[in-house]
C-alpha cells in the first residue's frame, strides 16, 4: 500500500468497483460544506439510481453520514434523499443495518476532518474510497483514492463519477437531481464562480449542469440569501475587530464567544467571514481568528481556530504553508488551523507565522 497522498485508481475503475455493491456509506469531512453536500448527494442520488435502472432495489444501497452542524440550507439541497446526522446518541456503530461492502469519503481524507467517524472507519478502510481535491490528506483513510488537487471542487471528479455510474457521455445529460448538488458543489467552493480555482473546466462543467436542468438563480437564493440577521450582528463585530498589518497587506479579524452569546448567533453563522477583508485594495491576507465553541475544544484547553484567505496574484502568499506552520493546512488560497492556545496566543503565532 502506497502511504503518499496521491491517486491509487482512477474514476473509472471507483465506478466498476461501486457497481453492484449492495450497501455504500458515503462520508464527507465534518461540518460539510456547499461541495461536501453536494458531491455526497449527489454521488448518493447516482448510486441509487443507477441500481434502480439495473432492477428493482429493496433500500437504495447508498445513504449519505453527516457530521454536523449543518448548514440552514442543508435540507432543502438533501430533500427526501434518506441520510444519517451523526449525534452523541446516533453514533456510527448504531447502525442496525447490513455492514456496508464499500464506503466513499468525498471532498477530505484527512483524520481530523472524519473525528466522529474515525473509530468506525478504520477497520474498513479496504473497502473505502477516497476522492478528494485537498492538498493534505492521509493515505491509510482508503486504499482507493483519486485525489485531483486541480480540481476546483470534488464535486468535478465527483460528476464524472456520477456519469460513469449512470452511463452518460457527457454531465449536460445528468438527471436534474444530480446535477444540482454538483452545481452547488462547484459553485459554492468557487465563490460562485468568483475566485482563482475557476478554469476553463468548471466553466464547462457548470455550462454543461446548466443544460441539465440546473436552477442558478433559485439554488442561489435558497444557499446564499437565507441569512439570519444574526450573521450580519456577527458580521459587524468581525468587521469592528479588524486590524491591518504589514502596511494594510494583512487585515486579521477576531471574534470572542461573547460576540457571539450578544449577537445572538451559531457557530455557522461565521461562515464566509474569513474572505471579507479581501475585497480591500492593499489586502492581501484576510484572517479570522475565532475562540471556539465548548463542543470543539479538548477537555481543559482553550483552542482557538483561525481562517485564512488570500488573494491571487504576484504579491500573494500561500496560506497553506502559513497554515501548516500553525499545525494545519488546507489550500493556497484558503487554509486553517486549530490551535490549542487562547485568542491572545494564537493571534500572536498567527502574526508571527505570516511575518
Ligand atoms: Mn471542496
Amino acid at each position: 500500500m502506497s502511504h503518499a497522498w496521491a491517486s491509487t485508481t482512477s474514476i473509472a475503475d471507483l465506478a466498476t468497483w461501486l457497481r453492484g455493491r449492495r450497501r455504500v456509506v458515503v462520508l464527507t469531512h465534518l461540518k460539510p460544506d456547499g461541495d461536501a453536500i453536494g458531491s455526497t448527494i449527489a454521488v448518493t442520488r447516482a448510486i441509487n439510481l443507477a441500481a434502480a435502472a439495473r432492477g428493482t432495489v429493496l433500500e437504495p444501497p447508498a445513504t449519505p453520514w453527516y457530521a454536523g452542524p449543518m448548514p440552514d440550507w442543508a435540507a432543502d439541497v438533501i430533500g427526501a434523499t434518506e441520510h444519517r446526522v451523526l449525534t452523541q446518541a446516533d453514533r456510527p456503530d448504531h447502525d442496525r443495518r447490513e455492514d456496508p461492502d464499500a464506503v466513499l469519503v468525498l471532498d477530505t481524507g484527512a483524520w481530523t476532518q472524519l473525528h466522529e467517524v474515525r473509530e468506525w472507519l478504520l477497520p474498513r478502510r479496504e473497502i473505502a474510497a477516497v476522492i478528494d481535491h485537498h492538498r493534505q490528506g492521509d493515505a491509510d483513510v482508503a486504499d482507493r483514492r483519486v485525489i485531483q488537487t486541480a480540481a476546483a471542487a470534488a464535486c468535478e471528479p465527483c460528476a464524472e463519477l456520477c456519469c460513469a455510474l449512470l452511463g452518460v457521455p457527457s454531465p449536460a445529460r445528468l438527471p436534474v437531481e444530480v446535477a444540482t448538488p454538483l452545481y452547488l458543489g462547484l459553485a459554492t467552493d468557487t465563490g460562485w464562480f468568483r475566485h482563482s480555482n475557476v478554469s476553463p473546466s468548471v466553466l464547462r462543467l457548470a455550462a454543461s449542469l446548466l443544460e441539465a436542468g440546473v436552477d442558478h438563480a433559485a439554488l442561489y437564493e435558497t444557499v446564499e440569501q437565507r441569512d439570519r440577521p444574526s450573521r450580519l450582528r456577527l458580521m459587524a463585530r468581525a468587521l469592528g475587530s479588524m486590524k491591518f498589518l504589514q502596511r494594510e497587506r494583512i487585515a486579521v479579524m477576531t471574534l470572542t464567544l461573547q460576540d457571539f452569546h450578544d449577537c445572538n448567533a451559531a457557530p455557522t453563522d461565521s461562515s464566509g467571514f474569513a474572505e471579507l477583508a479581501l475585497t480591500a485594495g492593499p489586502v492581501q491576507v484576510s484572517v479570522l481568528i475565532t475562540e471556539a465553541f465548548v463542543a470543539d475544544r479538548d477537555p481543559g484547553g482553550s483552542v482557538t481556530k483561525v481562517s485564512l484567505r488570500s488573494k491571487n496574484g504576484p504579491a500573494s502568499m500561500d496560506v497553506n504553508e502559513v497554515a501548516r506552520k500553525l499545525g494545519g493546512g488546507g489550500h493556497v488560497r484558503a487554509a486553517g488551523a486549530k490551535v490549542h492556545a487562547d485568542l491572545a496566543e494564537t493571534t500572536r503565532r498567527v502574526i508571527e507565522a505570516l511575518a
